[in-house]
């Protein structure tokens, strides 16, 4: 059974009519435009709302201006995951749906714009809504459970040279949970110097030679994005050596995937 509507007031006041020259017509008063949508669990992360996947209650919803952080509206989801703002003034939107703290959105826009989440996985956001002739778009939104899992492979995993060496060693970075990562790498030697590092967006910090390391600032790696890097591994002198390419973010649920070890022995 379908389940009921639930309203939602908007704290915003209808904008006063516009008065036209006294002797002019008059024009109509600009009707006001609503904003709905229904929240709901992703259960396995595809960005579609299959028929076993439920409601979200109780999330709390805002609508802002599109150009700026105004509020002109707040509320919650109920009966069905439902929301619904009315009333509002003709303009551009944006919705902003929380989720929990286990929860985040999921993917975006993935395909039927029936069944798919219209807010992106950063902030919870949904794209700039053209409310400025009539009844504006459905915004609904799909939350996943927060699981972090960046993994790091190497390439080669092992490598031979000789004194004075040098070879170039590739590593990837790849998300495989369902949360954005701020993204850092770290590569201390042993035995070995790492020089240049870097590529794909990565900055990289090799002030202290012991403990190189590359970030990827104002950029998250997202669920399902893999980046790479690069160095150089150079034989400084001993025999042998490794390099520990790992990531450490907070909270990976696989830290058995966070380090990729590069051996290096001579030849
Ligand atoms: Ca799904
Ligand atoms: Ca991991």
């Amino acid at each position: 059974m379908r389940a009921a509507m639930i309203r939602t007031r908007a704290l915003v006041a209808v904008a006063p009519l516009v008065l036209l020259p006294a002797l002019g017509p008059v024009a109509d008063a600009p009707e006001p435009v609503s904003i709905s949508g229904t929240t709901w669990f992703d259960a396995n992360f595809d960005g579609i709302r299959q028929d076993t996947e439920g409601e979200l209650w109780k999330l709390p919803v805002r609508v802002e201006r599109a150009d700026s952080p105004d509020v002109v509206a707040t509320g919650e989801t109920g009966v069905g995951g439902r929301y619904e703002f009315t009333d509002l003034p003709p303009g551009r939107y944006k919705v902003i749906i929380r989720g929990a703290s286990e929860r985040g959105p999921t993917r975006q826009d993935v395909g039927d714009d029936r069944t798919d989440s219209d807010i992106d996985q950063l902030y919870g956001q949904s794209n700039a809504l053209d409310c400025t002739g009539g009844p504006c778009t459905v915004v609904d939104g799909g939350f996943a459970e927060s699981h972090l899992d960046v993994g790091i492979e190497v390439d080669p995993a092992t490598v031979k040279l000789p004194p004075q060496g040098r070879a170039s060693v590739k590593v990837t970075v790849t998300n495989t949970g369902t949360r954005p990562w701020w993204a850092s790498v770290y590569l201390p030697p042993q035995g070995v110097a790492v020089e240049n590092p870097g590529g794909e967006g990565w900055v990289c910090n090799t002030v202290d030679p012991r403990r190189p390391n590359c970030s990827r600032f104002g950029e998250f790696l997202m669920p399902d994005e893999t980046r790479h890097l690069w160095f150089d591994v150079v034989t400084v002198g001993a025999p042998s050596g490794t390099v520990d390419v790992s990531v450490l973010p907070g909270n990976d649920d696989n830290p058995a995937n966070n380090h990729g070890l590069v051996h290096v022995t001579a030849r």
